[in-house]
């Protein structure tokens, strides 16, 4: 009986020193919190590049938004490499003044190690444009748009755009590789393309540019001119198709129709011009909602997985367009 009382005893002392003894669980948020201020934050922001007007939008958005709140932005450029972009993250974990990580990543894939490492350091990460592929609880939000959604929204806008019109190939004009906007707005538009009996005949990356969506389009062009819509994954590559089916003596908009993403300020005047027929937008003003979470999460508040981004569709037959167009900001 004595030995049954001395056991129980040390059962009853070892459990309560053992969460004693247990690591600290990593404390939510900054040495600030719960009081942290924006201009207690040092944020690295890694974005992809400068590949286009989205692009310079989303880039202007941080840098103003960071000088209006009054916070510390550390800009990192990563030429749309992602191994430049990866060691910018390395650089950022490793900058003791750095407390949050922006990400815009390049590609979904390859960020599972250094977003490990970041939270050993102690940073806050916030994923902001661009979804990845990693664990959620190695970030603390992803604020961006639903890329599925639009290539769905995308894929019913081209139905329309066809309805008249006898043949249904699609050329598909892609993002960068590997990234969630190509990915996403490509399966999207899959998605719901056969409902019309559309047909992608054509598929090929023009990473987001004028000069890459003409030369996909012009060569193209050159095996065949049977195509009654181009589904380019943002602006700039549906103007680069524009310029290629104008020298091949097609009518963009008319003989061909034109679907984009984005709906910058470059989409309006080709809308307005009807070369453009629909852009489906994809809104680049993301630094408020991504500094707004910034701070929730260094003072140690829960976030949402995602905070998905409010976005409308844009058509050259809307009689408002003219007015819509004058009220655009990027
Ligand atoms: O559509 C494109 C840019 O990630 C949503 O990247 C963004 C895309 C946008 O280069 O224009």
């Amino acid at each position: 009986m004595f030995r049954f009382k001395t056991i129980a005893f040390l059962i009853i002392v070892v459990a309560m020193i053992l969460p004693a003894c247990a690591p600290a669980a990593p404390k939510a948020g900054l040495d600030c919190a719960p009081n942290c201020e924006y201009k207690d934050l040092v944020v690295g922001f890694l974005q992809t590049g400068s590949e286009g007007g989205w692009r310079a939008a989303n880039t202007g958005s941080f840098k103003e938004t960071a000088e209006q709140l009054g916070l510390t932005l550390k800009f990192y450029d990563s030429k749309n490499d992602l191994a430049t972009q990866v060691a910018g993250f390395n650089q950022f974990i490793q900058d003791d003044e750095v407390n949050v990580i922006v990400l815009a990543a390049l590609e979904t894939t390859g960020w599972e190690d250094v977003l490990k490492q970041a939270k050993e350091a102690g940073k806050i990460v916030v994923i902001e444009d661009r979804r990845i592929d990693a664990p959620e609880d190695l970030y603390a939000t992803y604020i961006g748009s639903d890329f599925a959604l639009e290539g769905r929204n995308g894929a019913d806008e081209m139905c329309k755009l066809l309805e008249s019109m006898e043949g249904k190939n699609v050329w598909e004009l892609v993002g960068n590789v590997g990234s969630s906007a190509a990915k996403d707005r490509g399966q999207g538009f899959r998605e719901k393309m056969s409902a019309c009996g559309i047909e992608i005949t054509k598929s090929q990356t023009a990473n987001w540019s004028i000069t890459e969506g003409k030369q996909v389009t012009e060569a193209w062009l050159k095996e065949t001119q049977d195509v009654q819509g181009i589904f380019a994954q943002n602006d700039e590559m549906g103007l680069g198709a524009i310029e290629a089916l104008k020298e091949a003596g097609l009518k963009p908009g008319v003989d061909v129709k034109i679907l984009t993403f984005d709906a910058t300020g470059g989409a309006f005047k080709s809308m307005l011009a009807g070369e453009i027929n629909v852009s489906v937008e994809c809104n680049p003003q993301l630094a408020p909602q991504v500094y707004e979470a910034a701070l929730k999460a260094a003072n140690g508040e829960d976030l949402p997985a995602w905070v998905p981004s409010q976005e409308g569709i844009f058509r050259a037959d809307d009689p408002n367009l003219p007015t819509i167009a004058e009220g655009r900001t990027y």
